[in-house]
């Protein structure tokens, strides 16, 4: 499936790119197949699904994968605005905002290290966790995460190792 997506590099964060042509947020991911227009990773993971009639990205839904993907899809929330915050200046970074994020980080890990069974398909929230630890480690602020969560932290570094993984890893900041 993966070969046949066409993927187009866009520029987000400046109000003079053309990507506002497509989608009036300009956030990435957005997908394009003919008349769908789908912009949100559950929403395209999901999408993926009812193509492939399969439940490759949502196996099973029960209160306990319910409540892990609200704990996760939390955990990449605040990753995103510490690494908004940490693209400004020195001297004009909200430290009380970044530090409090690194703590609910924190956080989420320590609970996740004995809950988590990287065995058991997660399909989405799996996807969801191994990015947000890549991307955290990636730019700073997981940097000591691998004694906090060993577990967790080198079961994402594995998965961020496979082809499909570097394949849609986010561009380098420029
Ligand atoms: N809930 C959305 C989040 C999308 C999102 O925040 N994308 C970020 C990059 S990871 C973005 O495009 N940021 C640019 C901006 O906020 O203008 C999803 O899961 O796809």
């Amino acid at each position: 499936m993966i070969d046949q997506i066409d993927e187009i590099e866009v520029v987000t964060r400046d109000e003079a790119t053309w990507y506002f042509e497509i989608t009036p947020l300009a956030r990435v991911p957005v997908l394009v197949d003919g008349e769908v227009v789908l912009a949100d990773t559950r929403d395209i993971c999901s999408y993926y699904d009812g193509l492939t009639e399969n439940k490759h990205w949502f196996p099973e839904e029960s209160h306990e994968t319910r409540y892990m993907r609200h704990i996760v899809g939390g955990f990449l929330d605040g990753i995103a605005v510490w690494l908004r915050k940490n693209y400004r200046p020195e001297g004009q970074k909200p430290e009380p905002v970044m530090r409090y994020e690194e703590h609910r980080a924190r956080k989420v890990l320590q609970w996740l290290e004995p809950h988590w069974d990287s065995k058991k398909s997660m399909g989405y929230t799996s996807l969801a966790l191994a990015c947000a630890i890549d991307i955290a480690t990636d730019r700073e602020m997981g940097k000591n995460w691998g004694k906090l969560a060993p577990k967790i932290v080198n079961w994402a570094a594995r998965k961020s190792e496979k082809p499909v993984m570097k394949a849609t890893a986010p561009m380098p900041l420029s």
